[in-house]
Parts: C-alpha cells; structure tokens; sequence
C-alpha cells in the first residue's frame, strides 16, 4: 500500500506546499552573510523584512527516498549585494541536488569544497540547476519579484550551515553598472 504523500501544490500567496508551513529568514537571522556589514548594520536599523522562506516536504525517509523545498527569495540589496540564502554544504557529502526555476530572476553560487573552484549559475523561471555532491550552494535574487523556486535532494542529505558559517563563500554576487556579477570577497 503506498502510505507517503504523493502530490502537493503550491500556495502562490503564502510561498508553500499547502498544508507544510514555512521557515522565514529574516535579515536578523543573515548576520555574517553580507559582505558590507555597514550597509547590513544601516538596513536591519530600518527594520527586520523577510528575506526568504522555504517549505519544505518528506514524504519518505530511508535510502533511495527524495526530500523536496519550495523556495523563495524577496527582491531586495543589501548596500550592492543581493538577498541571499545562508548557503550549506549537505551534511552528507555526496548528496547532489536539482534546483527547478518556477518564477523570477536569479543566480546560484556555487563552490566546490574540495578545490574551492566557484561557478556562478542562471536560475530562475524555465532554468535548472545541477548542484553536484560536495558543492556548497547559495541562491540569489537578482530580479525585481520573488524568486521562486525547487529543490530536490536525497532524503540522507542533511545540511550543514557551520562550515560556510565559518568562512562565508570566496565569492560575492553583487550589482555593477546595473548587472549582477560574482567577484572576490577580497576585492568587494
Ligand atoms: C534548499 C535550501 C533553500 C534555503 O531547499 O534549503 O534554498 O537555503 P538555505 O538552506 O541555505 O538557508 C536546499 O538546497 N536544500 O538542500
Ligand atoms: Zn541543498
């Protein structure tokens, strides 16, 4: 007898599988995240606005299972540098993931912790993103609406915040002359 959740839709108003809320993460909870942390300090003395969210499903545990999110980033800057997610490395190393553009206009930052090589990727609506095992991955709007978005992952990944707590990614996407780019941190 199939006993797992089978099929879900997406709430377009709240951003959510119905019926699985939601995790917000507001600016209060991206300190260390922006590379200005002057301009960070000035925007969270105006207020503490929703960065993004995710809803996340588990149909099944075990091997072989998948675990799924929906996701979605508010426009928004911080100084130059775009609303963000804290960005993981899976817990489980070799845990790949997919991520599937619904709506709006973005980037995925991706860095491989073995060689620490960085690959700046096109994500939004009709775009997929292949994020290979032991890859760290951060998702960035760039547009003017929310960007929306899956993903899709073993039921086994697990993720870990504290190695990219650590030290951030070497790269930060950020706005020149009105166009997204990637530059080192260094260099910002
Ligand atoms: C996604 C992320 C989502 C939020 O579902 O969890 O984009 O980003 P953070 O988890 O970095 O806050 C995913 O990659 N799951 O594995
Ligand atoms: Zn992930």
């Amino acid at each position: 007898m199939i006993s797992v959740s089978l099929s879900n839709s997406i709430d377009w108003e709240k951003f959510e599988f119905v019926g699985s809320p939601r995790v917000e993460r507001r600016l209060s909870d991206l300190c260390g995240c922006f590379a200005d942390e002057a301009a960070y300090g000035e925007a969270l003395s105006h207020g503490d606005p929703l960065i993004y969210s995710v809803s996340s499903q588990a149909p099944a545990d075990g091997a072989g299972q998948l675990h799924y999110g929906l996701g979605m980033i508010a426009p928004g800057r911080v100084g130059r540098e775009y609303y963000l997610t804290k960005g993981h490395l899976h817990a489980w190393r070799e845990a790949a993931e997919v991520y599937l553009g619904l709506a709006g206009e973005g980037f995925m930052l991706l860095e491989e912790e073995a060689t620490g090589e960085s690959r700046l990727l096109q994500l939004g609506k009709d775009r997929v993103v292949y994020v290979p095992g032991g890859t760290a991955h951060r998702t960035v709007n760039t547009g003017a609406d929310p960007l929306v978005y899956i993903g899709v992952y073993p039921a086994g990944a697990g993720h870990d915040y504290g190695t990219i707590a650590e030290k951030n990614f070497r790269q930060v996407v950020t706005d020149r002359g009105g166009r997204p780019v990637a530059v080192d941190r260094a260099e910002y």
